[in-house]
């Protein structure tokens, strides 16, 4: 317990404004929303908010590109809203951590206006331009968002860098004068008092030099420039440079969302000296079910295998423990919901199978991170069709892997986006069962999943066995065991495809954790002290060797 942080102890809750609660009545969520439901986020109990990026932006990302940091993107209220929210947060004692989005910009951007007037502009060098090879783009990188990652910029005769949409001008961190101007624009939050940052894409801000084409993968037309680009030559010094001019500065939380990352990677931007950020978000986990056939990345159906995700998790808790800290998600604004993905979203499983999979993952060591809906069982959003979509990604993915290249018929990439796609997680928060959830008076900016009459707050609100009361028990057992926090984890069984079991060992005392991750009730044997307790089970009884569908229970002794 000694040299523990807060954000060591701490559950943290991500909300996306844009479909959390409108108190407008204009469909889309907002800042005085969310001050209307802290209330919900508090009786939770978790520590901090996670906001998706709530600066001004034309929205061709959802707010990932941002034209103006340093503002508050209209559709979400103003600056006065948020010095409001984040004080009425800060009175019930919970925390929050604003995104930062500074691998790019978007093109309507201040800075990117002027870079792109003419090749001697003194912002030209904000930004990566490069001349056209044998008329072509500079180089083979494909954008992750499909398509290519350049696009040709008719004003100056170069093309410009976009590792994600057009809208979305990649930042060149080489430049001193843009480091200065994004740790200026930091310290105008942590001056304001936000306790941290969520830092997307940082793996990716330094780019390699020469900028050296990435590898094909089979079937696919463009180089993997995740691969190219995460981790570069500079990415550590860079972050150095962020710790000692903004991050020193207060006592914060930083999390560096780290696509093509590693163990080794991580352990250097996470380590226990603090010198670069506090944990990263790593991807491993994400990527066990995608698509055997590469060109269709994440894009396919199928449940991963408990064998790869016990040994993918176990290598992480093992790797990082005495060197760095993890984070524990399943699922967050970007992935489909958890219990369609990692439990069982048929109605007779979806509450047992939805605890099973918080058991499985909060009893770990890290920081848990509970994405808005999850803790009320939300599942994707099956109703949703093609033309329902709002996501960027999901309509590239249309276009380009399916209309212009026939990876796969229509019918089955609507399958993949209904088990992968992004918009599951953004369909508006489910509140109660009244028109539009609750959410809205107005027509929500996206379609809302039809489930949304039985699967509400509401409704768990009232049912002591709900899984909202079960994630409570969780974050409370987290703030009251330090074995939680601290103890060794121990993996059970490795082989054992159907039961994820698991211990944390500290010096007097063991916790002993088994989740059944399948629908069939299963004998297994382990060793139990007589004088166990048990601390926590999604079923009511205990039957010792048998484990019913989804049974997780956890003892200690
Ligand atoms: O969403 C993904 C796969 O479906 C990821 O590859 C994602 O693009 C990647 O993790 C980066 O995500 C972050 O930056 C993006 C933004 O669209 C995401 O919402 C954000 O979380 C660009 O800013
Ligand atoms: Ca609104």
């Amino acid at each position: 317990t000694k040299n523990i942080k807060w954000w060591q102890k701490a559950v943290v809750y991500q909300v996306y404004p844009r479909s959390f609660q409108d108190a407008n009545g204009d469909g889309i969520g907002d800042l005085k929303g969310i001050e209307q439901r802290l209330d919900y986020i508090e009786k939770l109990g978790a520590d901090v908010i996670w906001l998706n990026p709530i600066y001004a932006s034309p929205d061709k990302d959802n707010g990932y590109d941002i034209s103006d940091y340093e503002d508050i993107n209209a559709k979400f209220g103003n600056m006065a809203d948020f010095d409001r929210l984040l004080q009425k947060a800060h009175d019930k004692n919970i925390k929050i951590l604003m995104d930062l989005v500074v691998n790019h910009t978007s093109d309507q951007h201040q800075w990117f206006i002027e870079s792109r007037t003419s090749k001697t502009n003194d912002k030209r060098d904000f930004y990566i331009w490069r001349d056209p090879v044998d008329g072509h783009e500079p180089n083979n990188w494909g954008s992750f968002f499909s398509g290519s990652a350049w696009k040709f910029d008719e004003t100056s005769g170069q093309y410009y860098l976009h590792l994600f949409v057009e809208g979305q001008p990649d930042l060149n961190w080489v430049n001193p004068t843009v480091r200065q101007s994004v740790f200026d624009m930091m310290n105008f939050w942590v001056d304001k008092g936000i306790d941290g940052f969520r830092m997307d894409v940082i793996s990716l801000i330094s780019k390699p030099d020469g900028l050296p084409d990435g590898e094909v993968p089979e079937g696919g037309e463009y180089g993997n420039a995740d691969k190219a680009v995460a981790n570069g030559p500079h990415v550590h010094d860079y972050l150095k440079e962020m710790r000692e001019q903004v991050l020193n500065r207060a006592d914060m939380m930083t999390v560096g969302e780290a696509s093509g990352v590693d163990i080794d990677n991580a352990i250097q931007y996470a380590a226990k000296d603090a010198s670069e950020l506090n944990m990263v978000f790593q991807f491993e986990h994400m990527g066990l079910d995608n698509n055997p056939n590469p060109a269709l990345g994440k894009w396919y159906d199928k449940k991963v295998s408990l064998i790869d995700l016990k040994q993918n998790l176990s290598k992480w808790q093992n790797k990082l423990a005495d060197k760095a800290w993890n984070s524990l998600y399943w699922d967050n604004h970007d992935q489909p919901r958890a219990v369609s993905r990692y439990g069982d979203d048929r109605p007779e499983y979806r509450v047992v199978s939805a605890k099973m999979a918080a058991t499985l993952l909060h009893f770990m060591q890290g920081t848990p991170y509970i994405y808005q809906g999850e803790e009320i069982g939300m599942t994707n959003a099956y109703n949703l069709k093609r033309a329902d979509f709002d996501d960027i990604e999901i309509k590239n993915a249309f276009k380009y892997l399916i209309d212009k290249d026939h990876l796969t018929d229509e019918e089955t990439m609507l399958r993949y986006v209904h088990a992968k796609g992004r918009d599951n997680a953004r369909t508006p928060m489910q509140w109660d069962d009244s028109q539009n959830a609750g959410f809205t008076t107005g027509e929500p900016w996206l379609k809302l999943n039809d489930n949304f009459q039985t699967i509400n707050a509401q409704a768990a609100l009232a049912d002591p066995q709900s899984i909202f009361y079960y994630y409570q028990k969780l974050i409370r057992l987290r703030h009251e065991l330090p074995i939680i926090t601290t103890g060794i984890y121990q993996l059970l069984d490795p082989d054992d495809d159907q039961v994820y079991a698991y211990r944390r060992v500290a010096d007097n005392e063991q916790l002993l954790v088994i989740n059944n991750f399948t629908d069939q009730v299963l004998t297994r044997h382990y060793h139990v002290d007589q004088n166990a307790d048990m601390l926590i089970s999604n079923y009511e009884d205990d039957q010792g060797s048998t484990l019913r569908p989804y049974e997780s229970k956890v003892y200690r002794f």
